[in-house]
């Protein structure tokens, strides 16, 4: 990369609310989870927080997001507001997939949130779809598939990335390698782990970052997206970032050491992005503390908007199940 953009103020401190908002978010996510308010599978974001805040705010309103399974915070980012994630969890009517959906299929056709996915990979084939229909509109617009690292190793994904490559489609793969799958370490999976480079089979731009630091994912995605929107073709970006929690809640992590856990977390993004605050003379220690009071009490909210929703009707069965003519 070239030139690395100077941020400002208000925009650093609006990157470190929004990262703070998605840990306490999930964090209450995980105790509802915890209380029982809801089942099926959940898959949470912490630790990764500064990959959706970065690419967030390189995106304009029109561009298109599509992801995996561990995409709560995601789709708040692109626009859902929270307490509309909150009662999809919970299969509230008020929920953005109208309760149908749950964790991971959160979905609006208003915001460009394209889901949610639980199919590994299968988010490709569709970002590809939507990459030609923005080619057959002339649009400028993009859209970023986000992937797993173990879902580079998806026939479908090496299949998509070969049409959207020889289409030159406006399609942003980007693969948050939090080095494990459910919970299997890529290197044991893997034969070249720097996955960036599979992108050299397609001719496809490509490079890596660190993805625990807010600032870079910003540099790095507005350069490549900007460019993007001038000169359609794909582009392959590998962010490297860890989970700290299990691969769902039901997850232990017996696969990896505790030490391996505090080691990650010593670059956690809300530290590096609260030291540099704190360095600019953009906050102090007292103001962290209010942000963070404010922001639970926000998402509390949310969680109270999804307690005090109603389910779908019965009737709702019978909708939305298939498109008519
Ligand atoms: C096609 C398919 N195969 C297997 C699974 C089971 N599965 C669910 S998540 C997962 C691991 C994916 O890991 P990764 O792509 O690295 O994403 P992460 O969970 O780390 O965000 C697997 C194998 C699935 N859902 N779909
Ligand atoms: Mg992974």
């Amino acid at each position: 990369m070239k030139k690395k953009q100077s941020h400002s103020p208000d925009q650093l401190l609006s990157f470190y609310k929004e990262m703070l908002t998605y840990r306490r978010f999930e964090e209450r996510v995980n105790l509802a989870y915890t209380q029982q308010k809801f089942s099926g599978f959940c898959h949470l974001h912490i630790g990764q927080e500064a990959v959706c805040v970065g690419v967030q705010a390189a995106l304009q309103a029109d561009d298109y997001v599509i992801a995996g399974y561990r995409s709560h915070t995601l789709a708040i980012a692109k626009g859902i507001p929270a307490r509309e994630v909150f009662a999809e969890l919970f299969g509230k009517v008020t929920g953005c997939s109208r309760g149908k959906g749950g964790s991971m299929h959160m979905f609006s056709k208003t915001h460009r949130f394209l889901g949610g996915h639980g199919i590994v990979g299968g988010q490709a084939p569709l970002a590809v779809g939507v990459g030609f229909a923005i080619q057959y509109r002339g649009e400028s617009n993009v859209i970023v598939c986000y992937l797993g690292d173990a879902a580079m190793n998806q026939g479908q994904v090496f299949e998509a990335m070969n049409m959207a490559a020889t289409w030159k489609l406006p399609v942003l793969f980007l693969v948050e390698n939090n080095r494990y799958g459910m919970g299997t370490d890529i290197r044991r999976t893997t034969s070249v782990d720097q996955l960036s480079k599979r992108a050299l089979a397609f001719d496809m731009a490509n490079s890596e970052i660190d993805g625990m630091n807010v600032i870079t994912v910003h540099n790095h995605v507005n350069e490549i997206v900007t460019n993007m929107r001038k000169h359609p073709a794909p582009y392959l970006l590998e962010v490297m970032t860890y989970r700290y929690k299990g691969h769902s809640v039901s997850d232990p992590g017996a696969y990896r050491t505790k030490e391996e856990v505090l080691e990650y977390q010593k670059q956690d993004p809300l530290l590096q992005l609260a030291a540099v605050l704190k360095d600019q003379k953009l906050a102090t220690e007292k103001e962290l503390i209010e942000w963070d009071e404010t922001i639970r009490e926000e998402v509390k909210e949310a969680e109270r908007f999804a307690d005090e929703s109603p389910i779908p009707d019965l009737s709702e069965l019978w909708k939305h199940v298939l498109v008519e003519e």
